[in-house]
């Protein structure tokens, strides 16, 4: 069978850190799997992932954001994710729609039924099976996220230009959702030091992940 991972969290939580370490740790178990991210993930989605951070000169609608986004899943899911999972692949996937409910529900005020109309037709009843939330404050997060743009001559793009009430909104909705879906997030504390991180994700992994490979 295989298991849909998803990594979520604000701007510099730590996303990309922590799937270095599951992709480590799937490689050193012998497991099969791909990763993937959101939005993105195929050259139409990657597409779609540039219209949806670049700077436009017309306004991006609230609702059109949306639907790029579920665009690009549409495109993901079909292409690459349903495909490994039917081959009982893990799909290691940075980011997906807890992320549209935080960014565009969240931070843009988007009613969350209206998401889950497009959660539904999109993906049927496909649910990611294990989602790591990497958990910081937004301040810490942006200042980290905006620390590795000056570094590597890059720039903030059009979500991360965002005020810092959109990120607070954006943290809410993730924190809530972890409460209620319980049995599919874990939690980490991303303010943590790496290692401390590292740790926490080695153990959730072993927990939901170790048994089904013995
Ligand atoms: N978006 C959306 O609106 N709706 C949707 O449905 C979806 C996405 C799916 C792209 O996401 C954007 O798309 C995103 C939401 C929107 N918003 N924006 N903008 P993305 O995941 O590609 O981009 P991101 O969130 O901006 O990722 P990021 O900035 O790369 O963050 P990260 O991957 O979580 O952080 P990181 O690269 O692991 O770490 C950042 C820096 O901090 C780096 O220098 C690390 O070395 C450092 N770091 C990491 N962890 C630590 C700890 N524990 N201590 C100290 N330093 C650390």
């Amino acid at each position: 069978m295989g298991f849909f991972l998803t990594i979520e969290g604000c701007e510099g939580a730590g996303k990309t850190t922590a799937k270095g370490v599951v992709l480590q740790w799937l490689k050193a178990a012998g497991r099969e799997f791909i990763e993937t991210r959101e939005p993105g993930g195929t050259p139409l989605a990657e597409e779609l992932r540039n219209l949806v951070l670049s700077e436009h000169e017309e306004q991006v609608s609230d609702t059109s954001e949306l639907l790029m986004v579920f665009a690009a899943r549409c495109q993901n899911l079909t292409q690459r994710i349903e495909p490994a999972l039917a081959e009982g692949k893990v799909v290691v996937c940075d980011r997906f729609t807890d992320a549209t409910y935080a960014y565009q529900g969240g931070g843009r005020g988007i009613d969350e039924q209206r998401i889950a109309v497009l959660e539904q037709l999109v993906q049927g009843d496909r649910r990611p099976d294990m989602t790591l939330l990497l958990d910081v404050e937004p301040e810490l997060g942006l200042a980290r996220a905006r620390g590795r743009a000056l570094e590597q001559g890059g720039s903030l793009d059009r979500i991360e230009q965002e005020a810092i009430e959109f990120f607070h909104r954006v943290r809410n909705v993730y924190l809530q959702r972890a409460e209620r879906f319980s049995g599919q997030y874990v939690v980490i504390d991303g303010s943590q030091s790496i290692a401390q991180v590292e740790e926490q994700i080695l153990k959730a992994l072993q927990a939901r992940l170790g048994n089904s490979f013995e």
